[in-house]
């Protein structure tokens, strides 16, 4: 049995399964658990690849700690989406965290990962208090602020859309701290059909926040194993002295636990091949 993502046409992943573990048609979405010959369980969300035991760790290290090393003191976080419980994991490990908010819309996607997936999430620490509810409603009524926001949506098709609207990123902005950070993913490069979806995202956010930047990981089962995702804030930017101290006190600090990002990626990761910075001209 073979799982097909086509990300174009006919070109895309296959990846061998052995088993289907999890299928729920849900509300908002189909969700499945398949176990692999190589990647070990792997969740899809309407039929594209979300994570997989073996790589979620590039994803879920780039996605948090770039923005919790930028901010000084990142007590109370926000997720939006994140259901796994990936990104709650890397974001627990800062000890300045005293408070997680996870707000993902499916409680099948929590249900499905804390069965199938149980080594992804760290879903007994206290610091996490996870909300089934709309992550776009919920940001639109926060009255106390975050210091760091991450926007760990599925791809901008069903209800992770407007994921990718002015409006939200408008209230996310207003949801943030003083030196509040935010990260967010923006879909794959090499994705012709997410182009313009990946250019107006990054024009709004350079309208909405003082700071914004794409970055970059390599994630072998996401389309074309490149993946793009934003950093933005109210002024704090990932090169400044005091953020680069910080991760490489903090880096060394967390040891053998970060598996992808380092020091060097921190910086490097900012570093965008020609073909990409177009998209976004
Ligand atoms: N095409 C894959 C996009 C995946 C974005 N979110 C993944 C959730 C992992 N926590």
């Amino acid at each position: 049995m073979q799982f097909n993502e086509f990300y174009n046409e006919r070109t895309g992943l296959t990846v061998g399964i052995k088993k289907v573990l999890f299928s729920e048609s849900t509300p908002y979405q189909k969700v499945e658990v398949l176990e692999t010959d190589t990647w070990g369980n792997m969740m899809t969300i309407d039929g594209m690849v979300m994570l997989s035991e073996k790589d979620e760790f590039v994803y879920h290290e780039m996605i948090a700690h770039p923005a919790m090393f930028a901010h000084p003191e990142p007590k109370r976080v926000l997720i939006i989406g994140g259901g796994d419980g990936g990104t709650a994991r890397e974001v627990m490990r800062h000890p300045a965290v005293t408070h997680v908010d996870m707000v993902e819309i499916d409680e099948a996607v929590v249900r499905a990962s804390k069965q199938f997936l149980p080594e992804v999430g760290a879903f007994d620490d206290p610091r996490l208090h996870v909300h089934y509810e709309d992550g776009i409603r919920f940001v639109e009524q926060v009255t106390d602020p975050y210091d760091v926001i991450i926007i760990d949506g599925s791809d901008p098709v069903g209800p992770a859309v407007a994921l990718f609207s002015e409006s939200f990123y408008r209230n996310c902005r207003k949801a943030l701290s003083g030196q509040g950070v935010l990260t967010a993913q923006t879909e794959s490069p090499w994705v012709g059909s997410y182009h313009p979806a990946i250019r107006n995202l990054f024009s709004l956010l350079k309208e909405t926040f003082e700071v914004s930047e794409m970055y970059l990981a390599f994630i072998p089962l996401y389309p074309a194993g490149m993946w793009s995702l934003a950093f933005t804030s109210r002024g704090i930017h990932p090169h400044d002295p005091d953020v680069s101290e910080r991760v490489e006190k903090g880096t060394m600090r967390m040891g053998s636990a970060l598996r992808y990002y380092n020091r060097d990626i921190h910086h490097a990761a900012f570093a965008l091949p020609g073909f990409v910075r177009d998209i976004l001209e």
